[in-house]
């Protein structure tokens, strides 16, 4: 659980906030999973929206309640919570009506989320490759720098993965986007993930039981890009398939993974681009 403790909080105004703030962005995966739980656990919040297309994750006021400089961030009667998958339990134990982290698969819902976050950065690294051009990706070097500049401190330590964020994205601009060895090992890493879960629901009719947990909707957020960027399902892994044509019917499920419309359009548009520089996602699922 990460909770910061009010001496980390460099923006004092939050500490009064009263109720459920969630800041977030439309377009970020975790963003998406946390609004799809809070829709479907039926929880009200207030909305704050941190733009990190122009870079607000970087503004002293947005590090000042994360210095990690990544969204979701919940805010709970001015107590500042971070990390999606820990805000999500700390909700779900808050809210116990309908669980979507139920007891008995408590271990079984742990382990997949360790998994979820670990393979972040490849989701990232796959969205930053396919969905847009490398300039559009790229964060300002200004930005940059305000974000070194800012306060570390989280639980009153050092934060090092305020450093993790920091060099992904001075890679990013030093290699002019992700490398090609980075693109076709965070393929790699996806399709061993599609092979593990079209075998778990083989067994059930949900990723971990017959019930629908946190893990599908972590799962269905990592899907929907996927597919995004261009992966289809429907040959190799058809149990995956018809489990997310099924959660795509659900409203809540398909309205919070929607990208923002500029991205889509450009998105839609740079896949021809990708084609005709030889760098089209087809070409590194043909790789092997
Ligand atoms: N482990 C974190 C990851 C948070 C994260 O990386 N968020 C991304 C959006 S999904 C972000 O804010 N990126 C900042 C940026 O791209 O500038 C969590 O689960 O909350």
């Amino acid at each position: 659980m990460v909770k910061l403790f009010e001496t980390d909080i460099k923006t004092k105004e939050v500490i009064k906030w009263k109720g459920l703030h969630v800041l977030h962005f439309q377009g970020s995966s975790c963003s998406q999973k946390l609004r799809i739980f809070l829709k479907e656990k039926n929880i009200s919040w207030e909305s704050h929206h941190i733009d990190l297309v122009k870079g607000d994750n970087f503004s002293d006021w947005f590090l000042g309640i994360n210095p990690r400089g990544v969204v979701p961030v919940l805010i709970d009667d001015g107590e500042v919570h971070i990390e999606s998958n820990d805000i999500i339990k700390y909700l779900d134990e808050k809210f116990p009506t309908n669980s979507l982290w139920p007891k008995e698969q408590k271990e079984k819902i742990e382990k997949f989320l360790t998994e979820e976050n670990d393979i972040h950065l490849d989701l990232r690294n796959l969205t930053m490759k396919f969905v847009a051009p490398t300039f559009l990706m790229k964060k300002k070097e200004e930005d940059i720098e305000n974000f070194k500049k800012a306060s570390s401190l989280i639980e009153n330590k050092i934060d090092l993965e305020k450093d993790a964020q920091i060099n992904y994205h001075e890679k990013f601009i030093k290699n002019n986007g992700v490398l090609s060895e980075s693109v076709t090992s965070s393929i790699d890493v996806f399709k061993d993930k599609l092979n593990a879960i079209e075998n778990e629901l083989v067994k059930n009719k949900y990723i971990i039981c017959d019930e629908l947990t946190i893990i599908d909707i972590a799962w269905f957020i990592y899907i929907r890009r996927l597919e995004t960027i261009g992966f289809r399902f429907e040959m190799e892994y058809p149990n995956l398939n018809k489990w997310f044509l099924k959660l795509k019917k659900n409203k809540n499920f398909y309205k919070e993974a929607l990208l923002p419309l500029p991205f889509t359009i450009i998105s839609s548009i740079y896949k021809f681009y990708l084609s005709f520089t030889g760098e089209s996602l087809k070409k590194y699922l043909d790789k092997k």
